[in-house]
């Protein structure tokens, strides 16, 4: 990292992103952070996962001037480990602006996240209003699923949103994309909704807009049930896992997007849903290739190619709705299935270990002020 002798910045713009799994929270997020570099703004990510080996950090290590991320559990239940990560972050880099993604599967982040920093430590950070990022697709899907409390979790995730981003207007259908602007409009009357495509950039400036605009959620309380929030978590099987692979008999290497993308297609095929499947590989000479399945029907998508690789490290983070044991199967089954296709072997120093996120136990979680009289 550079910048260890910059100034801490007086005032430093923390945001906090969520939305479900797949919405594009990384990418958005990685489009915020090179707009507001270029604008001359030093950008820290941070990542968040109930596990580790992340995807997404990858990412924003390539995104921003600097990346950290918080593991083994949502920023609501790690909330120390949050304000060490965004305290490196401006003490090590001299940010002045955090970003921080947190875990799809996680809502009720006004009450334990925006609100705690925001009163305990609003003299440090001025936090931005919560935006939950949406996929037209899925919003459009999630109550065709047949996962009641799954689909509970994605409504709780915009009724407690300040702005809903809704994301990926570029590969969504007109029609679809304005019936799901009038649902949400009747579904959450109070709450601006912006379209917009992190991919293209369409739309982004009103997005970065509102990062310096001041919350407006802390003013009400989140109606939620926590037991069906973590029967929906635990519905979904997490596995995050490294592997090696090598190209055994080929001098030019495995095609790495051909590995990638097989590899999701095979490990989500069984899947009752599909939450966000990835993965990322790195070659010795740092090409990567990223892949991405978000259960919208499609193939998986190659968000990049970096080639053939002679060898590579594959970083797999998969959320499923399918038993953990379902999962470490599945992808024992992906990857002899993506060696087939790519002419490629892959080994790993540990078995997969697929696991469900235990019940949501915030550190924080703190009432609305009511509005000044
Ligand atoms: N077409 C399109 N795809 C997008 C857009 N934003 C994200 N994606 C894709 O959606 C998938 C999930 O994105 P990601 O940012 O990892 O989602 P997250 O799980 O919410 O962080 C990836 O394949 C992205 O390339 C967008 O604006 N348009
Ligand atoms: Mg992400």
């Amino acid at each position: 990292m550079t910048g260890r002798d910059a100034p801490a910045p007086a005032s430093v713009t923390f945001a906090v992103v969520g939305g479900f799994l797949g919405a594009g929270k990384t990418t958005t997020l990685a489009a915020l952070a090179r707009e507001l570099t270029s604008r001359g703004r030093r950008v820290a990510l941070v990542a968040n996962d109930q596990g580790d080996d992340l995807v997404d950090t990858r990412l924003a290590e390539a995104a921003a001037g600097w990346a950290g991320e918080v593991t083994g559990g949502c920023f609501c239940c790690r909330f120390e480990d949050l304000l060490d990560v965004v305290t490196r972050a401006v003490e090590e880099y001299g940010a002045d602006t955090v970003l921080a993604e947190a875990v799809g599967s996680c809502t009720d982040l006004q009450a334990t996240v925006v609100r705690p920093l925001h009163r305990r430590y609003g003299a440090r950070f001025r936090v931005a209003p919560l935006l939950t990022v949406v996929d037209p697709a899925r919003f459009a899907a999630i109550g065709r699923a047949g996962e009641a409390d799954l689909a509970y979790l994605f409504d709780r995730q915009l009724a407690d949103a300040d702005v809903i981003a809704l994301n990926k207007a570029d590969a969504v259908d007109p029609a679809l994309s304005a019936a799901v602007r009038t649902a949400l409009a009747a579904l959450h009357p109070r709450t601006p909704v912006l379209t917009y495509s992190a991919r293209t950039g369409t739309g982004l400036p009103a997005l970065t807009g509102t990062l310096t605009a001041p919350p407006t959620g802390r003013d009400r309380d989140l109606v939620i049930d926590y037991d069906r929030y973590a029967a929906a978590e635990a519905r979904l099987a997490w596995l995050n896992h490294t592997a090696e692979v090598r190209a055994p008999r080929s001098a030019a290497g495995f095609p790495s997007a051909r590995w990638a993308a097989t590899l999701l297609a095979e490990l989500t095929a069984g899947a009752a849903l599909v939450g966000h499947a990835k993965v990322h590989l790195t070659a010795p000479d740092g090409r990567t290739t990223k892949a991405s399945a978000v259960g919208d029907g499609r193939a998986p998508a190659v968000d990049a190619d970096g080639g053939a690789m002679r060898s590579a490290r594959a970083l797999v983070n998969a959320r499923l709705v399918c038993s953990a044991g379902e999962l470490d199967a599945a992808l024992a089954a992906a990857v002899r299935a993506a060696d087939a296709a790519a002419g490629a072997a892959t080994s790993a120093p540990t078995r997969p270990a697929a696991f469900h996120p235990a019940y949501p136990r915030p550190v924080h979680r703190l009432p609305a002020e009511p509005p000044p009289r």
